[in-house]
């Protein structure tokens, strides 16, 4: 591999996937570069960021286009971070580990859409994500959840200044679209359960026979 190339390629993973995850990293850390046998394509750097003699830092890359990149940002042998890179080489989303295990199960979107930043967290630590957090500034707004792991959201709660406000449920598991809710006032006490049994999108107030009493309010 000519120098010149090889200048070019670290010139291009320092601005698209180190640069982001490791922007006060000093430039002069050896990157070390890995090589399909077959096709001689670039396809890994690996580095030592923090200058310790071990590895930390590994990008995964098509040639010059960075697709994935791990972290061990604490230097405790196990993975902290890991970034997703997008076809011009952008960083889309930032994976983290609640419980800094080494098990991947939070994943942070980095480009805001329509001004909501977005979680997506697998509850289960499985892989499978079954929660996705919006939020406007750092406030939490709402939360789609998929409490059957079906792969289809079943519950959506919204927030108004930190406080629970409205939980809607589709009962059936299969509408995608909620036929029941629960309402909550701004302090955050039940108010009353709704239902839309005849799906028109308009939501009627359940008689307080068939009132739902949610978990750890008091029966009136
Ligand atoms: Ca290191
Ligand atoms: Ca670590
Ligand atoms: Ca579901
Ligand atoms: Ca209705």
């Amino acid at each position: 591999m000519h120098l010149s190339s090889w200048n070019r390629i670290v010139l291009a993973a320092a601005s698209a996937g180190f640069g982001v995850s490791c922007a006060a990293a000093p430039a002069t850390r050896p990157v070390t570069p890995s090589y399909d046998s077959f096709s001689g394509r670039l396809i890994q750097l690996s580095a030592d960021q923090d200058g310790d003699g071990r590895v930390d830092q590994w990008t995964y890359l098509d040639g010059t286009r960075p697709l994935r990149g791990e972290k061990d940002s604490d230097g405790d042998g196990r993975i902290d971070r890991w970034e997703y890179f997008g076809t011009d080489g952008e960083l889309v989303t930032v994976g983290t580990s609640t419980q800094t295990d080494g098990v991947e199960d939070t994943w942070t979107w980095v480009a805001r859409v329509n001004g909501e930043g977005r979680v997506d967290v697998s509850t289960a630590r499985d892989r499978h994500i079954d929660r996705h957090e919006y939020y406007a500034g750092d406030i939490l707004a709402r939360v789609e959840m998929d409490t059957n792991a079906d792969g289809r959201i079943d519950r959506w709660d919204r927030y108004e200044d930190r406080v629970l406000r409205e939980v809607q449920f589709d009962t059936t598991f299969q509408a995608v679209r909620a036929d029941r809710r629960l309402l909550y006032d701004p302090q955050g006490r039940f108010l009353a359960a709704e239902a839309d049994d005849d799906r028109d999108g308009r939501f009627e107030r359940l008689s307080p026979a068939t009132k739902v009493i949610p978990p750890g309010e008091p029966i009136k």
